[in-house]
């Protein structure tokens, strides 16, 4: 029984990548000086996974910004508005593709399946041509033999390559390139193989997703004409089951498969079958996507099954890479001493893959110290008394229909929010947050550390929200927001305030490129022991005489940008975390604010993998909100935000949400999506985004009013909001006062031709 990994984090402990790459953007440091590191992260990667016992190693993994962008560099697909290439690719053109230029906006970036982690977009169409443009990966593997690694040089498949691609043509189909596509693969596998590589890890992950016929096809072609290229093939999959795919995967000629068994256990009993009786399997038992300790008695039984069939055609893995989880938890010093004895992160997971090939190999008894300690953790944190809050299952047991329920439809709302706010038509606002500047960075961090005084803390952030508020007036917006300044993460903040959450200081996940979030932790019931918002909020209704809305984030983000509970459904946590919200929206509206906005980015996220899958998750996630939501009297209007998102196929659960209004983003589909809410019907009031704030850009004031002419046409005025599209804490004051300036021209310019 061999061990190995897929994947192994790029970021570096201490976030050396992230720095490193800001730096040389900032001009600060070279190219060489950033490969340097680069490098060095690199080697020292390695240099873990071997020290930590894996027999194979992933060579590929690392990027410097993002590898299905290192994919395209290696199959040399530059979209043709970056000019033409013809030689190898420069590290200016490669990060010009991720975050644009002066010229050219980036390459579009979107989420990987349903992690936090977002991948560039391959561009295609009529005219895209492969070609080996790269030796990076060569390079590689060759400095990692140098080191005595055996290198497992890992690719994304071609189908997945294709398929998360986008057609920047109308009608064009990118399967179509799949016949151009391969000869490259083909010269990357020969390449790789005249290396003396045994393995190639080849990574397939849109085999979790519903693939129509199409696709399948695509996928017997591909593996077909990838065979006899000189290196067995280890085709991968994870996220999910690939069960609904077995006839197609068994009829495959490839030398190995690997299998998620963390989200899909069920899926092993058919993959034991006589189908794959000449193929080794690859079983992914340690949890890649989260960070508990694995229960490894557990693991061993559910491996000496799958060993009896497999002998040593058996591999164990972490599910998938461990691109999702944090570096190693032996940096966490601060970290309560109980809780930290269930928790394992990348280093750790490792360790736990290799005892468990080692008591395949060498017999239990070779292993019963390492079984002894995991059955103490896990049994440890089952009993624990910080878990169970008998407070919280007594509320979640009496909850009924009503407390999912508004008391009253939209439509008698309506009016009742009508005569309290008396908003103009096309009311404008703005998202919630507003431009962090670096003293306000500067005072949060020095507050966290006990450097600046609860009250200094308090004063400096009143001062910014009453500027905030003056600027708002300024600008002329109708409904104002604080603009978070108390705020860095908002999951994390909500989360430090509510019984059932920790947080690690060094447990970074790539998000993007260089940035990177820190998922707080949520080990526990859910409780909110006092008011998290109400103050802040208190103080900015007290200085204007508009609507101030108060800002809080959804039971379903709070969820999906954490690190949840294993011990049961996540569902279970989502009405938790509802109620804690609930509770803070009742505060709120016993305080006098007349308006609360419950975000939702990662509504969408939340989504599964799989069609037949859907019914349920929009169920409980629906449910959630609502429960969240819905504790208010009639007059109390209750906004929503959602971005990042195709929101065509769930817009029947979004109308369920209820809520009295709802902002999205739209402005770079460019309002596309208000078809979708049109031929709906939505009945709510929506407010789509007039620019977009992903962009420094200062939008001009006829794009502006060509987006609000087409939102006009498409919606009722009467329900229609003008704001921009997202939040602007990414921005500086001078681009949002300009552009907040036009918004509130153009909403009056609109006003007055819908009165003419
Ligand atoms: N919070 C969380 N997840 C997210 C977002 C978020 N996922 C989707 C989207 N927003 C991702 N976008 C970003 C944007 C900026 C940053 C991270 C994710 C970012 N991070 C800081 C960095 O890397 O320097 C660190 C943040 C901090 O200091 O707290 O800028 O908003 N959970
Ligand atoms: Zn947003």
């Amino acid at each position: 029984v061999l061990t190995h990994n897929l994947g192994f984090p790029r970021i570096g402990p201490q976030r050396e990548l992230k720095k490193a790459l800001e730096a040389h953007w900032k001009q600060q440091i070279s190219a060489e000086q950033l490969l340097t590191t680069a490098d060095a992260i690199r080697a020292a990667n390695w240099h873990t996974q071997q020290q930590a016992g894996m027999d194979w190693i992933p060579v590929g993994d690392f990027s410097l910004y993002d590898h299905v962008l290192d994919m395209t560099v290696l199959l040399g697909a530059v979209p043709h508005r970056f000019g033409p290439v013809t030689d190898e690719i420069s590290l200016e053109l490669y990060f010009a593709m991720a975050r644009g230029t002066a010229d050219q906006p980036a390459m579009e970036m979107t989420k990987w399946f349903n992690t936090n982690y977002h991948y560039i977009v391959p561009e295609f169409d009529e005219a895209t041509v492969f070609r080996l443009a790269s030796n990076r990966l060569f390079q590689e593997i060759a400095a990692a033999q140098a080191l005595g690694i055996t290198p497992k040089p890992v690719l994304l498949g071609p189908l997945s390559y294709l398929y998360l691609g986008k057609e920047t043509t109308p009608g064009f189909n990118k399967l179509q390139l799949l016949s151009r596509l391969l000869p490259a693969y083909q010269e990357i596998l020969s390449s790789i193989a005249t290396l003396g590589v045994q393995w190639v890890q080849i990574d397939e992950p849109i085999l979790a997703l519903d693939l129509d016929q199409n696709w399948l096809e695509g996928l017997q072609t591909a593996y077909h004409a990838l065979q006899h290229n000189g290196c067995r093939l280890l085709l991968t999959t994870y996220f999910g089951t690939v069960e609904h795919h077995l006839s197609q995967l068994s009829a495959l000629p490839i030398d190995g498969l690997h299998l998620d068994l963390c989200r899909a256990p069920e899926q092993l009993e058919a993959f034991l079958g006589q189908a794959f009786a000449n193929k080794t399997l690859s079983l992914g038992v340690i949890d890649g996507r989260n960070i508990w300790r694995a229960d490894l008695s557990n693991k061993l039984d559910m491996l000496t099954h799958a060993h009896t069939v497999l002998g040593n055609r058996l591999w164990i893995a972490p599910s998938c890479s461990l691109l999702h989880c944090p570096v190693d938890l032996t940096q966490e010093t601060q970290l309560d001493q109980e809780i930290r004895n269930w928790l394992a992160f990348s280093v750790q997971k490792l360790a736990e893959v290799t005892i468990l090939g080692q008591g395949l190999n060498a017999g239990r008894a070779s292993i019963q110290s390492s079984l002894t300690i995991s059955d103490q953790a896990c049994r440890a944190r089952r009993e624990s008394s910080r878990i169970h809050n008998p407070v919280v299952a007594q509320r979640i047991q009496n909850l009924n229909a009503h407390d999912a329920q508004r008391q009253q439809s939209f439509a008698f709302r309506r009016p009742l929010q009508q005569q309290r706010f008396r908003l103009p038509l096309l009311p404008t606002t703005s998202i919630g947050s507003f431009p962090q500047t670096s003293e306000i960075r500067q005072t949060r961090a020095a507050f966290k550390k006990g450097r600046v005084s609860h009250l200094e803390y308090l004063a400096a952030m009143r001062a910014e929200i009453q500027d905030i508020i003056t600027k708002q007036e300024q600008v002329g917006l109708d409904v104002l927001v604080h603009g978070e300044p108390e705020r860095g993460d908002m999951v994390e903040y909500f989360g430090e305030q509510l019984w059932g959450y920790t947080f690690t200081e060094h447990g970074w996940v790539q998000s993007y490129g260089s940035r990177c979030v820190k998922p707080p932790i949520l080990y526990g019931d859910v409780y909110r022991p006092e008011a998290m918002t109400v103050e802040w909020i208190k103080y900015a209704q007290s200085l204007t005489s508009k609507p101030v809305k108060g800002m809080l984030t959804g039971p379903v983000t709070m969820l999906m940008w954490s690190f949840v509970r294993d011990d049961q459904p996540q569902a279970d946590t989502a009405l938790q975390l509802a109620l804690a919200i609930r509770d803070e929206v009742s505060d709120l509206e016993r305080a006098g604010i007349g308006m609360i906005q419950i975000d939702e980015p990662a509504f969408r996220e939340g989504l599964p993998l799989r069609r037949s899958d859907w019914a349920h998750y929009l169920e409980w996630a629906v449910k959630a909100f609502r429960i969240a939501s819905s504790g208010v009297k009639d007059d109390t209007q209750i906004h929503t935000h959602m971005c990042y998102s195709e929101f065509h196929d769930i817009l029947p659960a979004i109308a369920n949400l209820d809520a009295d209004v709802i902002t999205i983003e739209t402005s770079r589909s460019r309002m596309e999506l208000l078809d979708a809410f049109v031929e709906f019907a939505y009945p709510n009031e929506i407010g789509p985004g007039v620019y977009d704030i992903h962009s420094p850009r200062v939008p001009n004031a006829s794009e502006m009013l060509d987006l609000l002419k087409k939102a006009v046409r498409h919606i009722d005025p009467q329900h229609l909001w003008v704001n921009p599209d997202c939040g602007l804490k990414t921005r500086n004051w001078s681009e949002t006062a300009a552009a907040l300036s036009k918004m509130v021209d153009c909403a009056r310019t609109m006003r007055n031709l819908l009165k003419a």
